[in-house]
């Protein structure tokens, strides 16, 4: 078994482990906002450690739709380099627990699609792509098999 290292953000590392501690019954939304939000655990490409990133829920059919915005900051977050060189996640859904792949949405129509779904989910994405340069990347996460 890897070592689980929390994330350095101390709000971030709270929201896991109220969520997970509570078997998926606490701590399930950002902040206050009342919109929902998942688990993914992966492992660092570097350190080879279990990771774990709290995400907005997006979901097409049961699929889980996966937005590397980072607050829109300027540089993609550490995690979607570690789901590309490894795409084998678990993600958490409240009480539900799933082994997936995750795949980055490269076709552009595609990628349109299910950013309009991600939007409608959490709308300050829009927000956040209008403040940066890069184009922020979009997975989907798929039932193994
Ligand atoms: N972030 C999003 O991008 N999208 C969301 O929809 C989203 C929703 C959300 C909801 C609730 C919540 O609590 C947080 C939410 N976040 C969302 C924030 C998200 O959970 C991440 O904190 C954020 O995206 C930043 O991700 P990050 O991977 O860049 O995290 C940094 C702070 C981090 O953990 N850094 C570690 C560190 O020690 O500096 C390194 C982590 C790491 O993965 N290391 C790799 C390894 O090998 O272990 C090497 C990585 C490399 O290539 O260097």
């Amino acid at each position: 078994m890897s070592e689980y290292i929390p994330s350095p953000s101390q709000w971030v590392a709270d929201q896991v482990e109220l969520y997970e501690g509570s078997g998926g019954t606490q701590g399930l939304t950002l902040r206050d906002t009342g919109l929902p939000v998942i688990i993914v655990t992966n492992r660092g490409r570097k350190t080879g450690a279990i990771r774990k990133t709290p995400l907005m829920r997006a979901v097409d059919g049961n699929n889980y739709i996966l937005v590397a915005s980072r607050g829109g900051a300027p540089e993609h977050p550490l995690w979607y380099h570690n789901l590309k060189s490894d795409p084998e996640v678990e993600i958490r859904d409240e009480a539900k627990v799933y082994w997936m792949r995750v795949r980055e949405v490269v076709d552009a129509g595609e990628r349109q699609r299910l950013w309009d779904i991600a939007v409608a989910a959490y709308p300050p994405y829009q927000e956040y792509q209008d403040k940066t340069d890069r184009t922020i990347p979009v997975f989907i996460a798929e039932a193994k098999g």
